[in-house]
Parts: structure tokens; sequence; C-alpha cells
């Protein structure tokens, strides 16, 4: 073990810092100057967030953590899991990311999660939660199988853990017998307060602790573990016979096959040393170690505002206060959901509002104020939510499940299986739905036409703005089947929004101006830059038509087959994949029609490749999905119309 020196440069400030540039580095250290490290990585992490913001308090939650087990663990030979991986950015910084912080979550510049090609220090990718248990049992399994012989572990915040599929990694885990060590990253949090009764067993370990006739019992414990003795009894204090009185040890310690070391201070470096050292000599099965922190630990003047703690914007490092914009910005998607949900559901009792563990994001947060016994937060359980929401349905509630499109995905067969096919009256609000910018491919919401198109028994929709997704939110909830509403993320229009929401007809499309030769067929969020294309275009004497679909499903068949016949040149646009979305369905119909080769359909959208982190603008010049990218590609699919004609003339004339 040896002192590292210091070393003048931008972290002459930070004694061990500046010379971390990979555990092997951390590794030299003694544990006694672990903490510092831990101080270190902390103080780094508040001032490159206060600059550009970012899962500020998830990560300084799990800052010992991270230095423990790179500390530990012979990383990246050794694999370390990271569940979501929003909480990693002590793990970014140890394993040689230090100096390409502050590019987090920009165009080009780190990812806000994990991603096995931007550092082999990243053994798995992640972004959506309660992953990792099944990725590292499936590791240790490859492990085996060839083998080798190295340490896996996943790390998993409480909330990931009660996400069913981290229950379902878990149980094959204690089957098989694997070595596996699960860290369980405990704050009692999600982004809002932790849900459910998961939870509340977890806390019942905490009181438990406190009561002596459980220590004596802990005792016992740790000697019936293998390899850990009397002193890590002080260190780790194993509490197999105190978790035994909650459930979830009790299933994991005794039936599910798992060791338990825990609980351990989360953000005391030594102590988590050694209760690592510890489970590191447990080879008979796989062992959970148990360790407590505190999301946001060490956030400059923390304020009981916990959603500012999970991520945050740029803030103050000395207040810990956001700066404020003095731009008056019109209300987000989200706020204005939430807002007619309450008007929604004073008006109609049977109304009932749901989110999976997003209550700010979606804008439920303000419904579960106000109606607090109809609203829910199930907590990271999309597929529990839609099944949960059909067994409502069945009774006769009108639920409304509002849950981020990318995280839709999970519970695609509960809205087939379970609401489609037995036609209930769901409505489904797809928060974040087209390019969502910082979060990056894990969290783009560009699938859900193509996935929810061909159910049977599905209205679904995009509004053009504000204003229409109240309507929109209104016309759904009214429809006596399921119906599924896609709005983007970020503030709308500003429009006129005191109005009370009006019904719209189902699969009824908006001729916003009535043009000539070529029409702009915009799908939601991709109305106004077809309308201000238009614009732009009749600068040029093109003067389109631009119609705001507002339904794929059903599509408005009158209209668009008179636009087929009336006009040489259809221009679909929509912020989501092509293959399978909105323009895709155009072309279908068209053909069923008989008039796919009468008219040239271009597609405007994001194409066959993963889609990177960044602002929402840069993404979407770079598809095309603006004024001036829809303009250009109007004028060159003329072009080639033109081009085309040219030829075909000129064929006859060589004849
Ligand atoms: C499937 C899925 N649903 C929702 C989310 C959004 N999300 C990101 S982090 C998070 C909270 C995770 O809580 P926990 O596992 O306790 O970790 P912590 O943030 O407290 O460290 C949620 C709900 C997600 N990433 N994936």
């Amino acid at each position: 073990m040896r002192h590292l020196s210091l070393r003048k440069g931008p972290f002459c400030c930070m004694r061990f810092l500046s010379e971390i540039n990979s555990p092997a580095d951390l590794r030299q250290l003694r544990v006694e100057d672990l903490q510092e490290v831990a101080d270190e990585v902390r103080q780094f992490i508040i001032d490159t967030c206060s600059r550009v913001g970012g899962h500020t308090g998830a990560s300084l939650g799990a800052v010992e953590l991270a230095v423990a087990m790179h500390y530990v663990f012979d990383t990246p030979s050794d694999k370390l899991v990271w569940d979501v991986g929003h909480q990693a950015y002590a793990h970014k910084i140890l394993t040689g990311r230090r100096d390409e912080l502050h590019t987090i979550k920009t165009y080009g510049g780190l990812s806000g999660f994990l991603k096995r090609d931007e550092s082999p220090y990243d053994a798995f990718g992640a972004g959506h939660a309660s992953t990792s248990i099944s990725a590292a049992l499936g590791m240790a399994v490859a492990r085996d199988t060839k083998k080798e012989d190295f340490h896996v572990c996943a790390l998993i915040g409480d909330s990931s853990l009660a996400g069913g599929m981290a229950m379902e990694g878990i149980n094959q885990a204690g089957h098989l017998k694997s070595r596996l060590i699960v860290i369980l990253n405990d704050n009692g949090m999600s982004i809002a307060p932790a849900v459910g009764s998961l939870s509340g067993y977890l806390n019942r370990i905490k009181e438990a602790q406190s009561y002596q006739h459980w220590k004596e019992e802990i005792g016992d414990a740790l000697e019936s573990v293998p390899g850990i003795g009397g002193k890590l009894r002080a260190a780790a204090k194993s509490v197999k016979d105190a978790i035994a009185a909650a459930v979830l040890p009790g299933a994991l310690v005794n039936e599910l096959g798992f060791k338990y070391i825990g609980y351990v201070d989360g953000h005391n470096v030594a102590n988590l040393v050694k209760a690592l050292e510890a489970a590191k000599k447990i080879d008979d099965g796989p062992v959970i170690v148990h360790a407590l922190t505190t999301k946001g630990n060490g956030f400059p003047n923390p304020e009981k505002n916990y959603y500012a703690y999970h991520a945050t914007g740029p803030f103050d490092p000395k207040t810990g206060l956001p700066y404020k914009s003095s731009k008056v910005a019109a209300p987000s998607y989200t706020a204005v959901f939430g807002q007619t949900m309450c008007e929604l559901m004073e008006r109609d009792s049977t109304i009932v509002a749901l989110t999976a563990a997003m209550p700010d994001g979606t804008g439920v947060d303000k419904v579960l104020e106000k109606f607090p016994e109809r609203s829910f937060d199930v907590g990271i359980a999309e597929q529990h939510a839609i099944t949960f929401c059909a067994g409502m349905a069945c009774e006769g509630l009108k639920p409304v499940a509002a849950i981020y499109s990318t995280f839709l995905q999970r519970a695609f067969d509960q809205v087939l299986h379970d609401v489609c096919l037995q036609d209930l009256n769901v409505t489904i609000a797809m928060d974040r739905a087209g390019i969502v910018g910082a979060d990056g491919p894990t969290h783009h919401g560009l699938l859900d036409i193509s996935y929810l198109r061909g159910y049977p028994n599905i209205v679904l929709m995009a509004p053009k703005d504000e204003a229409e997704l109240r309507d929109m939110m209104l016309t759904a909830i009214e429809h006596p089947g399921a119906a599924a509403i896609r709005y983007p993320r970020g503030n709308g229009f500003g429009v006129d929004i005191s109005e009370f929401p009006k019904q719209l007809e189902i699969g009824k499309a908006e001729v916003v101006t009535e043009g000539d030769e070529v029409a702009i067929i915009a799908y939601g969020s991709m109305v106004y830059p077809a309308i201000e294309a238009g614009k732009e275009l009749a600068k040029s004497g093109i003067k389109p038509t631009v119609i705001n679909a507002r339904f794929v499903k059903p599509l408005d068949e009158q209209l668009f087959t008179e636009i087929a016949r009336t006009h040489r040149l259809i221009v679909t646009v929509e912020d989501a994949y092509l293959a399978g979305g909105f323009g895709s369905a155009i072309l279908e119909m068209l053909e069923e029609k008989g008039l796919a080769d009468t008219i040239r359909v271009v597609r405007m959208g994001v194409s066959d490749e993963i889609v990177t982190h960044g602002d929402p603008k840069i993404l979407l010049a770079h598809y095309g999905l603006d004024a001036e990218g829809i303009t250009a590609r109007v004028i060159e699919s003329l072009d080639i119309l033109d081009e085309k004609h040219v030829n075909k003339t000129r064929i006859k004339a060589v004849k």
C-alpha cells in the first residue's frame, strides 16, 4: 500500500482523486484513506453536477459503495452490474472518465447511464430498472460453464429490487445456487419515497436491529455463514434472524437460498469493504449485502424536496438551489396532464389515476395529492400497473395509467393480453414519447406506435399541442375500450387551456392548411414543425396541404384517400421509428385501397439505428424532424418526382 503523491492540476486541492485514473490506482491506497477518496469523489460530483445537472442525488448516495466495490473487486475482470446505472457517477469517475464527467448526457459526451461500449468497466448496459440480478446471474452461470473464476456483483436499489424482473432473478439465483453477490443500495427511496410492502419489510429489518434480542441472534447468524468470522460480526452485523421476521429476508435467506450480510452503513467505506470481503468468501451460493444509504448524501443544504435530489439541473453549489431561468415557459405536457386529470376526476368519480414510480415525471403527483384514494403509485411495476388497471376496468372504473413510452415496453403483453383482448376501458398516457434527449437510447420513446398499432381494440392518438392533449384525454377516457395517447417530453406551446376539454371524433384528422400537389401529414408533436415548413415552402411557391393526423389508429381513411387522389406527393412526419410507424400505417392503407401506385409517399421519422443522447433539437435536426428538415425533404422529393417525370418522357421519345 502506498500514499499517492500530490499533483498540481485541475484537482490539486484533492489529495487522492487527481491521481486515480483507474480502479488499479484506487487499490494502491490504504483502507484508511478510502473515506477521504469518497469525500473527494462526492465533492467532484457536486461541483460537476452543479454546472451541468444530472442524477446528482442518486449518485451521491452510492459514492462509498462505488469506492468499496472497486477497491474490493478486481474490476474489470470481476464484473460489477449496476441496476439502472443512474447512480453510477462515482463509478464513472473512478474508471477513467473523471475528466469527461462534465460532458454527461450531452451530445457526443458521456452517457447518463452505463454502456458496454463506453468503458470496459461497464459490464452491462442499463437505463431501465430491475435488470441487474438477471444479467449478473447470466454472467455467473457463463463463468461457471466456462470454468472461469471471477466475481459477479449486482448493485440494485431498494425500489428496483421490488420490480418483478429482479424478483424473478432472485428466484432463479437461489435455485441455481450460483456464486453471486447482490448489493442492496437501500435508501428507502425510489424517485419519490419507495412504495409497497417490500419497502415496509426493509424498514422492519432496520427497526428490528434496534432490539437487543435481535442482536443476540445476529451473532448466531453470522457464525452460520461460512467464511465469516467473529470480526465481521461487529462490522457487518448479519441479521439472518432479524430479517427472518420479515418476509423478504426470510424468503431470501432461508428459502430462496441467499446468504445475508447486513445491514451495513453504506456511507462507511471501511465497513463496506469488510462486508464485501466477507461476501467474496461465500462460494456456495448467492449472497445479499444490505447497505443503508441516504439519497443525496452530502447535497448542499438539503431541503425536504426529495424530487430535487434524485436528478437535478444545474444548481448553486453553496445553497443547492436550482438556478432560475428568467424565461417564462409554457407549461409542460406533464403538468397539463396532471392538471387535466384533476379536472376530469373532479367531475367523474369513476376515473382513477396510476403511475409506476414516476409521480412527478408523469404529473400524477398532483393527482395523488388531490385524490389520494383514487390514485396509485405501484412502484417500478409497469406490467402489474396495466393488468391492475384491467382489473379495475372490469369493475367499471376508468383507469388512466401514465407511463413513459419507453417503460410501457415492459408491459407489451399486458396491454394486449389483459386490456385489448378483453376490450377494456383503460387509458394509457404515454409521456416522453419521441426523442427524449439527454437520457438517450434507453429512454427514447420511439417504438410505441409500432408496438401498439398491431393490437386489435385500441385507439392510438397524439396531440399537436397541450390543448389537444386535454381533449384527447377526455376522448380516451370516454371511449369504452382501450386508448393510448403519446405526447413528448417538455413544454407545450403556451396555447389556451382554459376551456374544459371536449371529446374529439375518433379517427378524424384535422386539415390545418389546404394546398395542392403535396400533402404533409404530421403526427403529434411534428404538426407544428410541419406547419412551419408549410410556411417556408410557400415562399418557394409550393403550397402544401398540412394535416394534423391526430389518430394513427383508426386512420382517417376517407380524408387520406381523398388526399391521395388529389395530390402527387404525401410526406408523413413522425418522431418515432419508421419501421411499423405512422407512415407505414398510411402506406398500408393506400395499398389496401389500391392507391399505392398512384402516389409517391415519403416517410420522415427515425431510421433503423440507435439514437444517441443529447439535446433533442440536435437529434431531431439530425433526422430532419424540424421545419427546416421537412421543407428540404419536400423540395427534394418534388425534384425527384420531376426528374422521374422528365426521364419517363425521354424514354418514350427514344422509343
Ligand atoms: C422500468 C423502469 N421504470 C421506471 C424507471 C425510472 N426510474 C429510474 S431510477 C428510479 C428509481 C430507482 O429507485 P432505486 O432502485 O431505489 O434506486 P435509487 O435511485 O434510490 O438509488 C426509477 C423509478 C426506470 N429506469 N425503469
